[in-house]
């Protein structure tokens, strides 16, 4: 986008009283960074700012600037006096079609994102599909208009920059990202902090439960990529910690060249069943498409809703629960649309 295509969304932020920032559902450094960007240069541009979260921040955030400011609960949706909103790296907007209604009033939305699927749902779209991070999207949007960086929003920034590109590991990552990781270190990001919080810091427990998913890696031809999986007994065993899944498939996507492709199963405390892609060379986004998820050409992830995995004569699949039997009118796998047992078996 131009500068003067631009104009109209510079105008709404500059003529905006209170801002409502807005995260994505699957809350990771980039779509975290890019929004407390926004709110460090909103907020020295003397707005009043309220970002909110669908879900709890994970601790691993923690050392974010300002991260505490970011509310969970829906009463942000009801504030008569938010006339802008910004939602950031959140590629399909789904979990808005809940909370706007809450809205007395009609809101324009401004979406910053680099996901390829995205539909362009905001009111204003600013979308570059072969941009590393939204970090560095957003951080290009500033530059060009002029708007006021200062030290915390330059942190946050730094840190969606480098989780997206897991640290300039991936091939996803471009000139421009390393561009805006230079100019945020010399407005005083520091690269270190991003590292030790985000690459770094492990607990035994969650490298034991690495470990786990390590001696599970099995190559599966059919689908030609590396596979493993993750049950909830297996987090109970290890006393429940934190376990980030992206950074299991970026660490064996970045380890293994013996397959193109990385899919780790999961299944979630919310009874569901999420998968985590990620790819060398080949389009995962589209497999993630036809199991209702979405995301990057390398790196995607869906979520099948009421199952679990389990343990078949050596062989993991993807289950439905009792719940989703029962409502067999509305199926949860549909059978040639979701072949579930070549994408799981993780055994030899
Ligand atoms: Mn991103």
């Amino acid at each position: 986008m131009s500068v003067l295509a631009e104009r109209p969304i510079v105008e709404l932020i500059l003529a905006a009283r209170h801002v409502l920032l807005l995260t994505d559902e699957r809350l990771d450094g980039d779509t975290l960074g890019s929004t407390l960007g926004w709110f460090g240069v909103l907020r020295e541009m003397g707005k009043e700012v309220t970002v909110y979260s669908p879900k709890e921040i994970p601790e691993q955030f923690a050392f974010l600037p300002n991260v505490k400011v970011i509310r969970t609960d829906d009463l942000v949706f009801a504030d008569r006096t938010v006339d802008l909103m910004i939602i950031c790296d959140c590629a399909d907007g789904v979990y808005l079609q809940q909370k706007v209604p809450l809205m007395p009033r009609k809101v324009p939305l401004v979406m910053f994102d680099h996901h390829a699927t995205n539909p362009r749902y905001g009111t204003y779209n600013v979308l570059e599909p072969k941009a590393a991070s939204t970090a560095d999207v957003v951080w290009r949007f500033m530059k060009r208009h002029n708007l006021p960086l200062n030290r915390a929003a330059a942190q946050s920034l730094l840190t969606g920059v480098c989780t997206d590109t897991s640290l300039f590991t991936t091939s996803n990552t471009t000139t421009a990202a390393f561009e805006a990781a230079v100019e945020l270190t010399k407005l005083g990001a520091k690269l270190n902090t991003v590292i030790e919080n985000t690459m770094m810091n492990k607990s035994v427990s969650v490298l034991q439960i690495w470990g786990r998913l390590f001696s599970r890696l099995h190559y599966n031809k059919e689908f030609d990529a590396l596979c493993t999986v993750l049950t909830l007994q297996d987090l109970a065993e290890f006393g429940n910690p934190e376990v980030d899944t992206s950074s299991i498939s970026n660490f064996l996507n970045a380890s293994l060249t013996e397959a193109e492709a990385i899919l780790i199963l999961r299944e979630s405390d919310d009874g569901s069943v999420k998968g985590s892609m990620r790819s060398r060379g080949r389009d995962v986004a589209k497999v993630a498409e036809r199991y209702g998820g979405g995301g990057h050409k390398l790196a995607a992830g869906f979520r099948i809703a009421e199952a679990r995995l389990q343990e078949v004569e050596g062989k993991w699949e993807i289950v439905k629960t009792a719940k989703a039997e029962v409502d067999s009118e509305k199926p949860v796998m549909r059978s040639g649309e979701m072949n579930v047992n070549f994408l799981s078996a993780v055994q030899p």
